[in-house]
């Protein structure tokens, strides 16, 4: 099945996503499969890997990666945002085709509790630099709203935490952490992340998988411009054209 047929279907019920059948990569399924290659077949010699939930060998093997030389990390933190990332559902307020979920729901996904929406008619750079109001707001909380165990079994006592979660940041790599535009991490797990906001406009942290991103697991941070047109957002051309 087309993945994104899979994906097309789970963004209108609410529900979760078929698995899809096409294991394609640039259009071919791989060397496993005889269509995959015009010439003979060859039985490529594949390594064996650890299990696909085997935590423990993944986290140890990201835990070596690092910058091949020393990194320029900024070692002045002006701002600490703290960003739970969930599944959640929906309520509906009657049943529809739309809400195929659990009980009717529809599935959600969030960074602290707030489930990200596209605008549908202007981008959000439109609407922050023509001042277009009704297309966001800047209240995104820098903390989860509620606290509890992040990376524990969140059950039913939900609202009867009694651990925390304590980061030892001086174990933090300041010296040669990987510089990365992606990060894996395994559910319940949690990455520390270090940037430096030195380019302007709006930039999308969001899930990689493309059903999450589509139920809300997204936000955005606002970089303002700086000193300068090289530090500054420019005005799109008169002759850009329109959708
Ligand atoms: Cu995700």
């Amino acid at each position: 099945m087309n993945p994104m047929d899979v994906l097309k279907l789970a963004t209108f019920s609410g529900a979760a996503p078929n698995v899809s059948d096409a294991f394609t990569m640039n259009g071919q399924p791989g060397d496993l499969y005889r269509c995959s290659n015009k010439g003979p077949f060859s039985n490529p010699i594949l390594p064996s890997l650890p299990a696909f939930n085997d935590t423990a060998t993944a986290t140890a093997f990201t835990a070596k990666f690092r910058s091949p030389s020393h990194a320029k990390v900024p070692l002045e933190v002006d701002e600490n945002l703290f960003f739970t990332v969930g599944l959640g559902l929906i309520n509906c307020s009657r049943p529809s085709p739309r809400c195929q979920g659990p009980n009717g729901t529809r599935f959600t996904a969030s960074m602290n509790n707030v489930s990200f929406v596209l605008p549908r008619a202007n981008s959000l750079m439109q609407a922050y630099y023509q001042n277009l109001p009704g297309v966001f707001t800047t209240d995104f909380p820098p903390v989860p709203p509620i606290k509890f165990d992040y990376t524990g079994n969140v059950g039913r006592g939900l609202w009867q935490p009694t651990r925390g979660t304590k980061l030892d940041t001086a174990k933090f790599n300041l010296i040669d952490p990987p510089i990365r535009n992606t990060i894996g991490t395994s559910p319940g797990g949690w990455v520390a992340i270090r940037f430096v906001a030195d380019n302007p406009g709006v930039w999308l942290m969001h899930c990689h998988i493309d059903a999450h991103f589509g139920t809300g697991l997204a936000m955005a941070f606002l970089v303002e411009n700086g000193v300068g047109e090289l530090q500054s957002v420019q005005p799109p051309p008169s002759d850009l054209p329109r959708c």
